[in-house]
């Protein structure tokens, strides 16, 4: 390819890769977008586990439609942990950076369980959704135990 053109290519596929790897003017973005990826996943997920638990009515819709949801805000919160951002107004412990892979690896279970969330919500049967967001709970609680201040 052209020496110019091939650069333009590279600049595409670097764009596409730029929701995964949200780009942060200051540290403090980073900390309220991660904060915000985490408040829209509790919310989403927080909704779901109250139907597949009884405490509101169920309502296999509204799961479904949040589920849907939940898939792509479940997505947002990890660009946000960013090197250099283990101080200021965050609860998140320094270790996520000297563990990076067990924190990364902690992630990952979460989101798996999510997905398997997702495929649960969309069947209908309030008890696979129930089983299903107990485990997501699971894997939420395991990373929060170690990584999140109180
Ligand atoms: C939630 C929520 C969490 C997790 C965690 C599970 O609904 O906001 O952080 O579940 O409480 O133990």
């Amino acid at each position: 390819m052209h020496r110019p053109f091939r650069h333009l290519a590279l600049l595409a596929i670097a764009g596409l890769a730029l929701p995964a790897a949200a780009q942060f003017a200051k540290p403090e973005d980073a900390i309220k977008y991660r904060k915000s990826g985490m408040f829209l996943q509790a919310t989403h997920f927080g909704r779901i586990n109250a139907m597949a638990t009884g405490k509101v009515p169920w309502d296999a819709k509204a799961v479904a439609d949040t589920a849907a949801v939940l898939e792509v805000v479940s997505r947002l919160p990890y660009a946000g942990f960013v090197e250099g951002t283990d101080k200021g107004e965050t609860k998140a412990k320094p270790e996520i950076w000297t563990e990076r892979d067990k924190f990364n690896a902690g992630a990952t279970k979460a989101q798996d369980e999510i997905v398997k969330l997702i495929a649960a919500a969309r069947t209908g049967n309030q008890d696979q959704v129930k089983t299903a967001a107990g485990a997501v709970g699971q894997a939420c609680k395991g990373c929060h135990d170690n990584y999140r201040r109180e």
